[in-house]
C-alpha cells in the first residue's frame, strides 16, 4: 500500500463529524474477544434463522457463497472508545437472508459459535444496515476477527457485530445477550452514547 497523505483521497466528511461522542480514532484493528477463538471449518459451518414459530432456515457455507455479496465500507465504533474509519468488508446482506423468512417478530438474538450472544431489534438487521461478512480488506476474514464469518452491524457499537456468527433467533420479546445482560445498553447507538444500561 502506498502511503498517501490524509487529505488526498477526498473524505466523505471531516473526521470530527465521523467520530461519535467520547470516541477516538485508531489505525490498527484491535481484537476484542470475551473468550477463546473458536475454530470453525467452513465444511462444518452453518447459519440458521429460526423464527418465533420455530420455522428453521439454514444456509451451508456453499449456500452463503452462492448468494450475491456486497462490499460495504463502514466506520466501526467500539464501546471501549476506539473507532476505525473506512473498513472494507464483503458479505451477504441480512435483507437477502431474511427475505424468505415469514415473521412478525420484533427482536433478534444473535448466536455465535463459542456461545456469545447479542440482541437487537430485527429492524436494525434490515434496510441495508447489516451483513454476514466473510472477507475483510480483500482477504478471508481471520479467526480472531470472527472468521469464517461474522455479523456486521456498523450503526451500533461493535459488540453487536457478533464474531463467528452461527444464527439468529427471532423473538416477540426482547432478550438480553452476553454484554447486555452484564449491564451494557440494550440498543447501543454510538451517536447517542448508549454504552451502559440507563444511558
Ligand atoms: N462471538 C463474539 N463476538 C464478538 C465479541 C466476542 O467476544 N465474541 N466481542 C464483541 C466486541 S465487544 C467487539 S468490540 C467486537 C470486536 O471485534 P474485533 O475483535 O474484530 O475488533 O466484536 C464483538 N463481537
Ligand atoms: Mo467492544
Amino acid at each position: 500500500m502506498p502511503v498517501i497523505s490524509r487529505g488526498f483521497h477526498g473524505r466523505r466528511r471531516p473526521d470530527q463529524d465521523r467520530l461519535p461522542p467520547g470516541q477516538y480514532e485508531v489505525r490498527d484493528f484491535p481484537v476484542l474477544s470475551a473468550g477463546p477463538t473458536p475454530m470453525v471449518r467452513t465444511d462444518d459451518w452453518e447459519f440458521t434463522v429460526v423464527s418465533e414459530s420455530g420455522a428453521r432456515h439454514r444456509w451451508s457455507w456453499a449456500d452463503l457463497m452462492a448468494l450475491p455479496s456486497e462490499q460495504p465500507t463502514v466506520d466501526l465504533h467500539c464501546v471501549t472508545k476506539w473507532s476505525k474509519f473506512d473498513t472494507h468488508w464483503e458479505g451477504v446482506s441480512l435483507d437477502r437472508l431474511l427475505e424468505d423468512v415469514d415473521t412478525q417478530a420484533s427482536y433478534a438474538l444473535v448466536h455465535s459459535y463459542g456461545g456469545y450472544t447479542t440482541n437487537l431489534p430485527l429492524e436494525d438487521l434490515r434496510h441495508g444496515r447489516a451483513w454476514v461478512v466473510h472477507r475483510y480488506d480483500g482477504s478471508d476474514l481471520s479467526p480472531e476477527h470472527g472468521g469464517p464469518a461474522r455479523l456486521l452491524v456498523p450503526h451500533l457499537y461493535l459488540w453487536k457485530s457478533a464474531k463467528w456468527v452461527r444464527g439468529i433467533e427471532l423473538l416477540t420479546e426482547d432478550r438480553p445477550g452476553f454484554w447486555e445482560g452484564a449491564g451494557y445498553h440494550s440498543y447501543g447507538d454510538p451517536w447517542r452514547e448508549q454504552r451502559y444500561r440507563g444511558d
